[in-house]
């Protein structure tokens, strides 16, 4: 399916390829499109020729479709419980995009309290305000994932806070499509990976005994995954594709010194390794759900919200792309959510009694109705989960 999807790809595909071999164009690129020669019209090209594509049904085969239906954890079970009192929720990243538009959804419903976990105290408090969020809904804590000490802190001080946790969503992420050399964290992993996935490993497992010590009735930790790092579709299948390979950067750490930045021995290619975070990221989940599912009764999932084409994590790409990406996902794809729209969608995920099932990851039609979704052969590999997994445990001094 894979190669029915690459050989369906505009053209613009092979231009990439180009531009990849050569030093120095990667801030000249649009869509994976050079813009040094054939530019606009070799995008426009490009992208009227997905939409014809899309429009005459060619890549229905490659949407992925809903598998099986949710058992129902019904509202009376919720509102059975007398007591059931404000749900605590961690949100991290929850300063801008997906993130800000969750924790206010669910802010908005009364029904929770959101800790929003951000680098950036002042920028989360404006967002808080911008969005109208009441005080008594929200507390801001700090926590910077690019840092396994912050990371460690912000355990501690949400644990000396007394809140219960009883739902954790891993929603920040960054994304460098333009770096041409990888910057670092703290502690000398790849800045994507390093943030996206291990700082968000070590989150959850140092939060995992807090929420099994939660009454609430329905316990969740959500790691937000993405379509992009999924190659059985057409989206997964623009280069450069997210490919773990047998691991070799990741055990060597990731630190660009003695081992490669790539999680796959490869060259720095930051648009690849967003997207290489992201298949961690769907692993990490089903290997939580694997190993503690049964045991805490906690719902492990994750999720494709939809291109959220405006958000921040597009603030690295060249202009010309921010300019045109949300109309090319709004009127060519059609895979274009709002802000809005995707925050209510996570925040569903978050609170919705019909989503219980764990080891999920949930994607919405175009009606906007959520359907357990499939992943691809990579983002499903039992081995390489527990790979991923085991390797990453050590990085972090976990094992
Ligand atoms: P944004 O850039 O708007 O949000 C990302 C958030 O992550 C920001 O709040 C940012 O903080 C925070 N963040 C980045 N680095 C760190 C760090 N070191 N420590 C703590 N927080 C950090 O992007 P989106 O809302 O689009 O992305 C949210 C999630 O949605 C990501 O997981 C992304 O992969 C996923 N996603 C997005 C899609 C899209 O189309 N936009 C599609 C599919 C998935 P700050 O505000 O300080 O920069
Ligand atoms: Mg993609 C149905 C087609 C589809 C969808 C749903 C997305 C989502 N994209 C699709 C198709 C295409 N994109 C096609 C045909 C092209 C070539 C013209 C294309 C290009 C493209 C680029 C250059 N798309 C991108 C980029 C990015 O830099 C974004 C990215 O990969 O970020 C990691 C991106 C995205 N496209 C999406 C989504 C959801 C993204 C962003 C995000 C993500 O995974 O977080």
């Amino acid at each position: 399916m894979a190669l029915q999807a690459a050989a369906l790809l505009p053209s613009a595909f092979s231009i990439h390829k180009e531009v990849k071999s050569g030093a120095s164009l990667k801030d000249s690129t649009l869509f994976g499109v050079s813009l040094s020669d054939h530019a606009k019209s070799d995008f426009i090209s490009s992208a009227l020729k997905t939409k014809r594509e899309l429009s005459s049904g060619k890549f229905s085969t490659l949407q992925t479709k809903a598998v099986a239906t949710t058992p129902t954890f019904t509202q009376a079970t919720v509102q059975g419980k007398k007591t059931l009192r404000k749900g605590s929720v961690i949100i991290t990243g929850a300063s801008s995009g997906l993130g800000l538009a969750t924790a206010k959804s669910l802010a908005e419903s009364g029904k929770w309290h959101v800790i929003m976990a951000c680098r950036d105290f002042l920028k989360a408090e404006k967002a808080a305000k911008s969005v109208g969020m009441a005080k008594e809904n929200y507390t801001i804590m700090h926590l910077d994932l690019a840092s396994l000490d912050s990371v460690r802190q912000f355990v501690d001080n949400f644990k000396r806070s007394g809140r219960p946790l009883d739902v954790l969503v891993c929603n920040a992420a960054v994304y460098q499509p333009t770096a041409k050399e990888p910057s670092f964290t703290a502690e000398g992993f790849e800045l994507s990976v390093g943030t996206n996935h291990l700082g968000h490993f070590l989150l959850s497992r140092l939060l995992l005994d807090e929420m099994k010590q939660s009454d609430y009735p329905s316990k969740r930790l959500i790691i937000v995954g993405s379509i992009t790092g999924n190659t059985n579709t057409l989206a997964g299948n623009v280069p450069p594709k997210a490919n773990l390979g047998d691991l070799r950067g990741l055990q060597g750490g990731l630190n660009g010194l003695n081992t490669s930045s790539m999680i796959d021995g490869g060259d720095f290619d930051g648009a690849k390794a967003y997207k290489d975070s992201k298949v961690c990221n769907m692993l990490t989940m089903q290997e939580f759900h694997r190993r503690y599912h049964e045991d805490t009764g906690i719902t492990f999932a994750s999720l494709y919200p939809g291109c959220i084409a405006t958000t921040g994590l597009f603030r690295e790409h060249i202009p010309l792309f921010r300019l045109l990406f949300p109309p090319f996902q709004k009127f060519i794809t059609k895979g274009y959510v709002s802000e809005e729209d995707a925050g209510k969608r996570l925040a569903q995920v978050v609170s919705d009694p019909s989503l219980t099932k764990s080891g999920v990851y949930w994607s919405w039609n175009k009606d906007s109705a959520s359907f357990e979704n499939q992943l691809s052969e990579e983002a499903s590999d039992v081995e390489k989960a527990r790979k991923v997994w085991e390797v990453s445990e050590k990085l972090l001094g976990l094992s």
